[in-house]
């Protein structure tokens, strides 16, 4: 019993001092990020859990006294009892007002997402299978982002969450995410900034995040998408100030684009 609590007790310590990836024999969300995501999790930790907790206890209390109290040996002749208006009136009520309990600040975090605060940074998040493509629309980048095969993983880097083309933004900006797909559906998932849109063909669904710590967060494409669909992960790097402006400098180099001309833009539109 002493080594169980132990195990449970690491596993849960550890899991809440390390960030951003899941882990092995995970107990619990990751840790949050962003503002959002902590409010999900207080949500689910102060709210959802005890509310779970105490149903099963009531219940499970429930069923052992019914077999106890009313086992054949102890009581030969049954109730013929069918109705009762009040525990009937009760058993609605109650989960009603539970719910209501429940929905009142979930509509809070939802509507709270939802509002984008003014932004600092917009990137677009393309989904294809089965890899995400990227664009910052201010800064003429355009690029893929595939994830790195087992086999060319260096020390460090997580299986199945590495790609080769890192999501790099600024700690503590808002950035406004466009997500769309080019082929299915995917959605762009990272847990830590507690963000999960889809990416829908034809269409553009926008999230916004704010980092608050300077890391690497992984995500996965989080919508069936097909063969490898689990091979598409969402790797972004949060980086300060200065290192971002220096990475804006190389990415331009490095994934080079001309800007569209007007020409261009309107062939490539009649397409
Ligand atoms: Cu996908």
């Amino acid at each position: 019993m002493k080594n169980f609590l132990f195990i449970l007790l690491t596993t849960i310590y550890t899991t809440s001092s390390l960030a951003d990836q899941p882990k092995q024999w995970q107990f619990g969300f990751q840790d949050a990020a962003s503002q959002s995501m902590r409010d999900i999790v207080s949500f689910h930790n102060n709210l959802l859990l005890p509310v779970i907790i105490a149903i099963s206890v009531f219940v499970l209390f429930l069923m052992i006294y019914t077999c106890i109290r009313f086992r054949a040996s102890k009581n030969p002749v049954p109730s013929k009892t069918t109705h009762n208006v009040a525990v009937e009136v009760l058993w609605t009520l109650i989960p009603c007002l539970i719910l209501i309990v429940m929905a009142v600040p979930s509509f809070k975090i939802l509507y709270k997402q939802d509002t984008i605060p003014k932004v600092d940074l917009t990137i677009k998040a393309v989904g294809y299978q089965w890899y995400w493509g990227y664009e910052y629309p201010d800064e003429n980048i355009i690029f893929e982002s595939y994830m790195i095969k087992e086999e060319d993983l260096e020390e460090n880097q997580p299986r199945l969450l590495t790609v080769d083309n890192e999501l790099v933004v600024p700690v503590n900006k808002v950035v406004k995410v466009l997500i769309t797909a080019n082929d299915v559906l995917h959605a762009w998932a990272l847990p830590s900034f507690g963000v999960k849109r889809d990416a829908v063909p034809g269409r553009i669904n926008e999230t916004w995040f704010k980092a608050e710590k300077v890391g690497t967060y992984y995500g996965q494409c989080s919508e069936l998408c097909g063969i490898q669909h689990a091979f598409m992960p969402i790797t972004v790097r949060v980086v300060t100030d200065e290192e971002y402006v220096e990475w804006l400098s190389e990415a331009k180099m490095k994934f080079a684009n001309e800007p569209i001309t007007e020409n261009e833009y309107k062939k490539l539109a009649s397409k």
